[in-house]
């Protein structure tokens, strides 16, 4: 059993999947949640070896990465928006949320980040081939992950609610006496 509180959520998906509006709606909905925005820690913390050019990326320094955002994980109540999910420790972790989407509508949104066309065609066949399901199987135990669509607005309003039902069943079987 977790010594935390809060559990500690991971929302990972293909770059365009809908990671960052999840988390952000998820947040605005739930006080006590935060959202921990790893790429925004990598840049802020400067967790990373440097920039790659050809992707227009950091190269993340995983260790440091952990060592920033240790503390608050320990404490419980983070959404962690990445797109990896492979690097946490288990232990950390209580529900892996991995957010999948249709090819046309993943083209649209990448296209309108103007992404290298390296980069563009790499997010799309990592979808199509399920590379972060596949990572987060790898990783942890099926049952605290699941799949969720992320194609519409609609999708996205089912998908939050369904976090917050087991946010509230999370902390009733998690309750201290
Ligand atoms: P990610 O953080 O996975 O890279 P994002 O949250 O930045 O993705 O979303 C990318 C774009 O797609 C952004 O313009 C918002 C839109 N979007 C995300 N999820 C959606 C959904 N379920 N329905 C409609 N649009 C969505």
């Amino acid at each position: 059993m977790p010594s935390r509180t809060l559990p500690n959520i991971i929302i990972t998906g293909t770059p365009g999947t809908g990671k960052t509006t999840h988390c952000e709606v998820l947040a605005e909905r739930c006080p006590e949640l935060r959202h921990l925005s790893v790429n925004q820690v990598v840049k802020d913390k400067e967790c990373h070896e440097g920039w790659d050019d050809e992707y227009q990326s950091w190269v993340v320094d995983e260790d440091k990465l952990l060592d920033n955002i240790e503390e608050h994980c320990k404490t419980g109540g983070c959404i962690i928006d990445w797109h990896a999910c492979d690097l946490f420790p288990k232990s950390w972790i209580d529900l892996v949320v991995v957010l999948r989407v249709d090819s046309a509508a993943h083209y649209d949104r990448l296209s309108s980040r103007n992404y290298p066309e390296v980069k563009l065609q790499e997010n799309i066949d990592s979808e199509i081939m399920e590379v972060l399901l596949q990572e987060a199987r790898d990783s942890y135990e099926e049952e605290i992950i699941v799949e969720l669509t992320s194609n519409s607005t609609e999708e996205l309003e089912e998908n939050v609610e369904r976090i917050q039902a087991w946010l509230k069943q999370w902390k009733e079987d998690n309750k201290s006496e």
